[in-house]
């Protein structure tokens, strides 16, 4: 719960105001051939650390589940290269990413698109559920908090009127009292008429209550990242290597100054509904920008080089580490975030680009979060 108050600034309901609309926004094309797999076709390209993806071609099982597609699993090289440099590339190294590694997963069904608020108003009408952000935060888990912020809340994007810098997102994020999946922006904000929109202000243990739900589960970060892949390998978004082929916009981030104005130059100054953008060649939607995603791992900078390893250097179906640490704020408990998000730009933060990894405090939501189930099987 410590991130929820500790740090953030606080809005009060009364001095929030909603904008107008959706403010908030190869290497080796060689045949490498193993028993039951192949690889998919890979551009010409200098690539190093990342060997062909080896797609599995057993059949999928039948039937598929309502509104999932069939992952077939396989054998691929997960990291990202430091993106700094190309164009779109964005700032940071994005150290956490690497190495470069290569890891094998099963086969699973992936929701085709977030959960949406659609599906996420089925579950608490079938449940009574209440999220995280609707629950008053405890006195005796923020001892020393003024009792006064014990407020039930999340965090929401609140771009400043002139430029600022952009040397700490509080500087455009508040904590605002009220703000829940109902009121993504707070008190007087509805998703009323947008059912198809990603549901956003769900915490990890929110997500994960949905997915049991569901009969499903949170993804792990190998499988998400296999699946945003699309059978590609080492490509700098799950559709190839332009951010925007013949001038296509495929995805759903910030355009613009940010973060003052989104210019909404790809149709949407916010989130935007779930698939209005291209699907990958496993038929996902919006596995870079528009919201992020939860996964199941632990995060840590240095999951990837202390994963467990066969002989031959593959890491097979990973959980992630036993538990979560980031040197930056290391008494948070972070999950592994993916995808970025509506408000990502080379200006701040790449993570549109696949491969990349983000990180979240458990017990926070927030207008940019929401996530997508897998199960196998
Ligand atoms: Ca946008």
């Amino acid at each position: 719960m410590k991130r929820r108050l500790a740090g953030w600034p606080v809005r009060r309901a009364g001095g929030w105001t909603v904008g107008a609309g959706r403010l908030l926004v190869a290497v080796m094309a060689a045949a490498l051939v193993v028993a039951g797999c192949r690889p998919r076709a890979q551009p010409a390209a200098a690539r190093p650390a990342f060997l062909p993806t080896v797609v599995s071609v057993a059949p999928a099982p039948n039937p598929a589940p309502a509104g999932m597609v069939w992952i077939p699993g396989g054998e691929f090289s997960m990291g990202c290269a430091d993106p700094r440099g190309r164009p779109f590339g964005g700032r940071e190294a994005m150290d956490d990413a690497r190495p470069i590694h290569r890891v094998r997963v099963p086969g699973f069904w992936m929701d085709e698109t977030e959960v949406t608020n659609g599906q996420f108003a089925a579950f608490v009408a079938a449940t009574g559920y209440t999220t995280i952000a609707e629950r008053a935060p405890r006195a005796e888990d923020f001892p020393g908090a003024d009792p006064a912020n014990l407020v039930a809340g999340s965090v929401v994007f609140s771009p400043p009127s002139t430029p600022v810098p952009l040397d700490h997102f509080h500087r455009w994020w508040n904590y605002v009292p009220g703000a829940d999946w109902r009121h993504p922006h707070g008190p007087g904000s509805t998703i009323e008429g947008r059912d198809d929109d990603p549901v956003v202000h769900v915490a990890h243990a929110d997500a994960e209550a949905y997915a049991a739900w569901a009969g499903k589960r949170l993804p792990t970060e190998a499988e998400w990242e296999f699946a945003a892949r699309g059978g590609l390998s080492g490509l700098v978004y799950p559709w190839g290597d332009e951010f925007r082929p013949r001038e296509r916009w495929m995805t759903n981030t910030w355009q613009g100054p940010f973060p003052v104005r989104d210019l909404g130059l790809d149709g949407f100054a916010g989130i935007a509904p779930v698939r209005r953008f291209p699907a990958n060649a496993f038929g996902l939607h919006d596995m870079s920008g528009n919201v992020w995603e939860w996964c199941s791992d632990w995060y840590r900078p240095d999951a990837y080089a202390a994963a467990d390893r066969t002989e031959d250097g593959v890491v097979v179906d990973p959980q992630g580490p036993p538990s979560s640490h980031d040197p930056q704020e290391p008494n948070e408990r972070k999950r592994v975030l993916r995808g970025g998000s509506f408000l990502c730009t080379e200006q701040y933060c790449s993570r549109y680009i696949v491969g990349t990894r983000g990180k979240g405090e458990i017990s926070s939501g927030s207008s940019h979060l929401g996530f997508r189930c897998v199960k196998r099987p």
